[in-house]
């Protein structure tokens, strides 16, 4: 580690993206560095945390030509998305930012996007996934990946896969979901009505309903009755019943038609600016937060070591001592044995007189013990005596086994890792939250 430090924020140019988008990038790199990443260093103690997104993801959803390619090419001002009340969106399109401009398959989508890789369970959709990559800079586009969707009909024929079932995955993956109503075409759709209470079940935070094309609904008073119509039919449904819905009029701007129709297309992008700082908010707040989580499992690490040690000096004196009386006792029943049997002059020559007089003395209790013992069980006490001691030798061995203690290796980088969380990544944090807040506020106030 040490030296080898760096800071990945310096590999982004900073001159040519917006702070919002530096501060996400950042965090991503703080989490992916392959070398001292957040997920790296989590991994090694168990701990799984995900990359945080660099963009937010914003799903249309809608009847067919409902306006939802066209309002995704207005926010880009770049006409990505085929448009039109003969064209049908086939399939699930990802636009997204990037240098060039270029269109991708499912398989490739998948690729850029791998937390997408679990549609891959649901049969037939990645075919019908693809990806369309626009070098717009308009708006918060380098901070916005749209998903735009097929037009939702009633019946089951019409897709090749579970439409519902993919909408209601994506739905879980995205930031916001912009459910599209317009004054024309089949605005009550059941599908449309159906998921938009499953999806409000799931996140309804994350809902947003507009009556779009809302410069075709006719005079003021029509457009009222549809809109009327549409909260109504939405009332109905027991999972939507919050009255009190708020459902704004947009449409795309076009300077060739003179419309009196109030357009809140702007708070539309308001809302997805605000959605924007929310999340760099809390990729921040998760990004201190992991760090914490990392120095308490670090922590926990070292202190479940230092038990380990000290578990292990015990339970090796524990072992030695049940050992040693596994074998000191058989030992001793030996030797009154050998003592008894031979002959007391050899004895004498091989100790010394005292040696063989002590002997005898030490010896004494065991003699006097063996000899309560009828005779006719001293078979069955020395059968006895070998399963103690053999019952000692394998309590020992049992009592005796030491904990998984780390190396002192081990050691040095898990500490060394937490002072990298604890200094580097906050300290970076804490620059990221500053710069993000600049923005807004003056320096004094930080
Ligand atoms: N007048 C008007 N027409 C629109 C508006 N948005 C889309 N359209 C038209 O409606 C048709 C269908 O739009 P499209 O974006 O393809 O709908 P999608 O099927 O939901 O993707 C196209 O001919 C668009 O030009 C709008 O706000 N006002
Ligand atoms: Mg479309």
């Amino acid at each position: 580690m040490g030296s080898k430090r760096r800071s990945p924020a310096n590999s982004i140019d900073s001159a040519t993206v917006s702070v919002n988008e530096r501060v996400l990038k950042e965090c991503h790199a703080l989490y992916t560095d392959p070398e001292n990443g957040l997920i790296k260093i989590a991994k090694s103690l168990d701990l799984k945390l995900l990359a945080p997104r660099k963009k937010i993801f914003v799903m249309l959803i809608g009847n067919h030509s409902a306006g939802k390619s066209s309002f995704i090419n207005w926010y880009l001002e770049e006409h990505v998305q085929r448009t039109g009340v003969a064209i049908e969106t086939q399939g699930f399109t990802i636009v997204t930012s990037g240098k060039k401009r270029e269109s991708l398959t499912g398989n490739a989508s998948l690729h850029l996007f791998p937390y997408f890789k679990p549609l891959m369970e649901i049969q037939g959709v990645v075919g019908y996934l693809s990806t369309e990559i626009s070098t717009s800079k308009q708006k918060k586009f380098s901070l916005v990946t749209f998903i735009d969707t097929p037009g939702l009909v009633d019946g089951d024929m019409k897709y090749p896969f579970d439409v519902n079932e993919a909408i209601l995955w994506l739905g879980d993956m995205a930031d916001l979901i912009f459910i599209f109503f317009d004054p024309i075409g089949q605005a009550l759709c059941k599908r449309t009505l159906n998921l938009a209470e499953k999806l409000n079940d799931r996140h309804s935070d994350r809902l947003r309903f507009y009556l779009s094309k809302a410069d075709e609904a006719g005079t003021e008073s029509d457009r009222q009755r549809v809109m009327m119509q549409i909260v109504q039919e939405l009332c109905k449904r027991p999972g939507l019943n919050k009255c009190g819905f708020e459902m704004p009029t947009i449409y795309i701007p076009n300077s060739n038609k003179a419309t009196r129709c109030v357009n809140q297309i702007e708070a539309v992008c308001k809302d997805i600016e605000k959605t924007i700082n929310h999340t760099i908010q809390n990729t921040l707040n998760s990004l201190e937060k992991d760090c914490e989580k990392i120095s308490e499992l670090v922590g926990e690490k070292i202190t479940q070591d230092s038990e380990a040690h000290r578990y292990n000096l015990y339970a090796a004196f524990k072992g030695f001592l049940l050992g040693f009386l596994g074998i000191f006792i058989p030992a001793l029943f030996l030797t009154h044995f050998l003592t008894t049997n031979i002959s007391h002059t050899f004895l004498t020559d091989v100790l010394g007189k005292n040696g063989s007089d002590a002997l005898r003395i030490y010896l004494a209790p065991i003699g006097f013990f063996w000899k309560i013992i009828p005779i006719d069980y001293h078979f069955a006490a020395m059968v006895a005596l070998i399963m103690l001691s053999l019952f000692l030798l394998l309590l020992a061995k049992f009592v005796g086994k030491s904990k998984e203690t780390l190396k002192r290796k081990q050691k040095k980088v898990l500490l060394e890792r937490r002072e990298f969380v604890e200094s580097h990544v906050k300290e970076q944090k804490k620059r990221l939250y500053e710069e993000y807040l600049k923005q807004s506020v003056a320096d004094h106030d930080l």
